[in-house]
């Protein structure tokens, strides 16, 4: 693929018509609307990380000079930039100062490592990196020397901090040139980002979001969870996770013109006090961070005055846990179940507390279609469990350069394979009971199997190895890797060790090793990967019971 390929996202033209008419799509772009509230409010707060506090003037002015530096650099619309960032605020500037001049950002979470850093640079045949010095007692510059030697495509990169032989971020800055660039250079109908995939199978893949099917969710999404100007919205998970960043997140709390505050971990000591300080509103989390929550808050809950609402998604949350909310922590709770994708679901904040604890809510649009199916891909009768599969406004109808995942992923009339089973109730919400595919969700971070026992396979005493789920308490999941060792057995801190190693993010070490002499008693020699992983989760479930 050539640099100058811009990935596509094809909705067949009927249903964009549709989409225009029915006012989904209103194309906008985000240079447009942040341009739009720097003139509307220019003084108001807009941002607050660390030590930095800027008003939507200086964010729009911040984007535009940092635009203009880019362009100066050489680099042009269409072409595709990693954005490797943590919750700081120039994780904001960058990504409008590149939406502005229509390039496009990929988002690596800071979590990620060189092993995926150089995935979705290749994947993305990405011109330019944008990462930080360092973060979490983690050096970023050693990962990004490797990347451009891995992929000399990738010619450029910017560090937020101490930049030693790369750019700094901040020299890139144009001061005085802002008016310069043009607020409009992308068409809402282009892709403004590539988001990531939770990786059900195999790698990641790369998942191109328009303007105007991005700004549809976050605008709806921000109306659903009851944002207005006055809301001040706290970043605690990872900001360029989907979730944190548009349902609502910063994302829909910048659109309706409210305040971002972002933390650079998710702890409750770092958090407590943030809300305190500045007066959050409303916030997003995943189920065990929220655990972490109401734990801290049991001893702690004059600092949480002001908070209105918490977003609970990316797992299933416990209808034990989901029922503490409100008692506790004084606030309404609201379930998001969606995927990167697409499809978000909400509960509805008026909704009764019967729908909000057991269910994880309904979709967004009127024209978000939702099928659920069995096997053989027929309509399960109504609140059956079956296969969820979606197509809808701001649903992606394929992902970028990948027709093999595309294949197994979207039906021939472009509905979108979520990989999740759930059940419709007959007011219309979703149940999730669980999902067909063998990812691991661990605390809400998907982890492929099939990657991880890949990386296992390469390991020199591993004959074989299959990486399966467990159920955690605190976690919701977490993995454990059953090996055939070859004559010599390594220890499990080598197995640990070796995926560290290979470059790959914490997230996805083994939380357990097992070594096994075989996989299957029987001579059961064409068991699929799917029914061997059934197996052996059931093995590790009869052996805790007994
Ligand atoms: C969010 O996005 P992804 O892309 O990291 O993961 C999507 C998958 C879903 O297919 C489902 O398996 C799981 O995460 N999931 C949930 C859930 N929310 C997501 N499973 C059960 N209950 C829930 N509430 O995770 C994501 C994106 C936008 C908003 C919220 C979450």
């Amino acid at each position: 693929m050539s640099n100058n390929i811009i990935p596509q996202q094809t909705w067949p033209a009927e249903f964009a018509q549709r989409y225009r008419e029915k006012g989904y799509w209103q194309g906008e772009t985000f240079g447009q609307w942040l341009h739009d509230r720097a003139q509307q409010h220019p003084d108001r707060e807009a941002i607050v990380g660390g030590e930095q506090r800027w008003s939507y003037h200086q964010l729009n002015q911040y984007a535009n000079e940092l635009a203009a530096g880019l362009l100066q650099h050489g680099l042009e619309k269409g072409q595709r930039v990693l954005v490797h960032l943590p919750n700081i605020p120039e994780f904001i500037s960058v990504i409008f100062a590149l939406f502005r001049i229509g390039l496009i950002p990929v988002y690596v979470l800071p979590a990620h490592r060189i092993a995926e850093a150089e995935h979705f640079a290749n994947d993305a045949q990405a011109v330019a990196y944008i990462g930080v010095d360092q973060h979490a007692g983690f050096n970023y510059l050693p990962l990004a020397r490797e990347l451009q030697k891995r992929c000399p495509h990738v010619e450029k990169i910017y560090i937020v901090g101490q930049s030693e032989e790369f750019t700094a971020l901040h020299s890139v800055q144009a001061k005085g040139q802002g008016k310069a660039v043009p607020i409009n250079a992308a068409q809402a109908s282009d892709v403004a980002f590539l988001q990531i995939s939770g990786g059900s199978t195999g790698l990641s893949k790369l998942i191109p979001r328009t303007h105007d099917d991005y700004i549809y969710t976050l605008r709806e999404s921000a109306k659903i969870a009851g944002l207005d100007a006055r809301s001040v919205y706290l970043g605690a998970l990872p900001i360029a996770h989907n979730f944190p960043m548009s349902s609502p997140g910063f994302l829909g709390t910048l659109y309706v013109g409210g305040k971002v505050v972002l933390s650079t971990v998710p702890s409750p000591e770092q958090c407590f006090t943030l809300i305190e300080r500045e007066g959050v509103t409303d916030t997003s989390l995943v189920p065990p961070l929220l655990l972490l929550w109401l734990e801290a808050a049991s001893h702690n809950k004059a600092q949480l005055h002001s908070l209105k609402v918490i977003q609970v998604g990316g797992a299933k949350l416990a209808a034990e846990v989901a029922k503490r909310v409100r008692p506790v922590l004084g606030v309404t709770l609201q379930q998001v179940f969606g995927m990167a994708e697409g499809l978000i679901n909400y509960t509805r904040l008026d909704d009764s507390d019967d729908l909000i604890v057991h269910t994880q809510g309904r979709p967004i649009s009127p024209d978000d279609e939702i099928l659920i199916v069995d096997d053989q891909g027929r309509a399960v009768p109504e609140g059956e469990p079956g296969y969820l599969l979606t197509r809808g406004p701001y649903t992606i109808r394929a992902y970028h350069n990948n027709p093999s995942a595309n294949a197994r992923s979207f039906t021939n009339d472009g509905f979108y394979r979520t990989g999740d089973i759930v059940r419709r109730t007959a007011e219309g919400y979703l149940v999730v009971q669980g999902r067909a595919n063998d990812h691991i969700n661990r605390a809400g971070e998907k982890i492929s199997a099939e990657e991880i026992e890949d990386h296992l396979l390469a390991h020199p005493q591993v004959f074989d190895a299959a990486v399966v789920s467990i159920p955690d308490e605190f976690l919701g999941e977490r993995s454990c890797a059953f090996i055939i060792p070859k004559a010599e057995k390594p220890r499990p801190v080598e197995i640990k060790r070796w995926i560290r190693e290979r470059g790959l993010a914490d997230f996805k070490v083994p939380d357990q090793v097992v070594f096994v002499d075989q996989f299957v008693e029987t001579a059961a020699l064409k068991i699929s990967r799917k029914e061997l992983r059934a197996q052996l989760r059931a093995q590790l479930q009869n052996n805790s019971e007994h």
